[in-house]
């Protein structure tokens, strides 16, 4: 087991899957309301996610990088995909 760690941290692509991989991934779709690109995040009006239980609300979710939001405009209908960490919710594609 130690030497799968270190592998990990030695091999940042590996890393990065397998975190992927132990963090389950929601789909939502929704309507932009807002980016605030200097914090990363964005507001967005979805509609119910069913794997979270989530009835349809605005709310805010962080980028998980900046440069994901440069493309994206309130009003804008969008196709994302979040993961939850700890009392955030990341998003982690958008479209
Ligand atoms: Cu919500």
């Amino acid at each position: 087991m130690k030497g799968m760690d270190m592998q990990g941290m030695e091999m940042k692509k590996g890393d990065n899957a397998k975190k992927s991989a132990q963090t389950k991934s929601h789909n939502g779709v929704g309507v932009v309301k807002s980016v605030d690109s200097d914090k990363g995040t964005i507001s967005i009006a979805h509609e119910p996610v069913t794997s979270m239980s989530w009835p349809a609300m605005t709310m805010t979710f962080k980028a998980k990088d900046k440069a994901m939001l440069e493309h994206v405009k309130a009003g804008a209908k969008v196709e994302f995909s979040f993961v939850q960490s700890g009392k955030d919710y990341i998003v982690t594609k958008i479209k």
